[in-house]
């Protein structure tokens, strides 16, 4: 073994004679700043973080979409949207009354792949809002069927039976 002893202390001291600490920490460093700066961009399997959307919630949705026609939830109103006068979704802008009639339809939510009632109520005791109107007929009949119909005042049973908007509330699933 003192052949191996002797070749390993000459390589050592060689090695020792050409390097230094600083230049060591030198080379250490740049490695730390190439591998952070290459890591992040690695492709990762990142879906896992993204909350998934149920479609129930007006939070997540962003304004513009929750107040368009093509919303899930509003798949059978005729009025216009409460959310865009005053008040949201499911409840009456200041000043008006929910309609205690209403017509219910049955909506398809894309987010969850579920059938949802939602009860179309209208908010009565104001003039007509006119921003956000919809006329959406997803299993609607025509008026001859009084109650498969949405086109209908359902203020008429209000002491104040002027239309303002309509509220698309979400009644619960629907079982098919
Ligand atoms: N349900 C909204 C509405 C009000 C008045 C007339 C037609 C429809």
């Amino acid at each position: 073994m003192h052949w191996l002893d002797n070749l390993g202390e000459r390589v050592s001291r060689r090695l020792a004679h050409r390097s230094s600490r600083r230049g060591f920490l030198n080379g250490l460093g740049k490695v730390m700043v190439a591998s952070a700066a290459i890591l992040p961009v690695l492709p990762v399997a990142r879906a896992g973080n993204t909350p998934k959307l149920t479609g129930l919630d007006p939070n997540e949705i962003p304004e513009e979409e929750f107040n368009s026609c093509d919303y899930w939830r509003h798949c059978a109103v005729d009025g216009f949207l409460c959310s865009c006068c005053g008040g949201t979704a499911s409840s009456c802008p200041p000043g008006t009354t929910a309609s205690p009639i209403s017509w219910v339809g049955t909506c398809h939510n894309p987010y969850d792949g579920k059938d949802y009632l939602i009860s179309y109520n209208d908010c009565c005791g104001k003039t007509a809002c006119n921003r956000c109107g919809c006329n959406t007929q997803t299993r609607e009949r025509p008026g001859y069927e009084f109650f498969l119909h949405n086109d209908v005042n359902w203020c008429m049973a209000n002491d104040n039976s002027t239309f303002h908007c309509t509220t698309s509330v979400l009644v619960g699933l629907a079982k098919n």
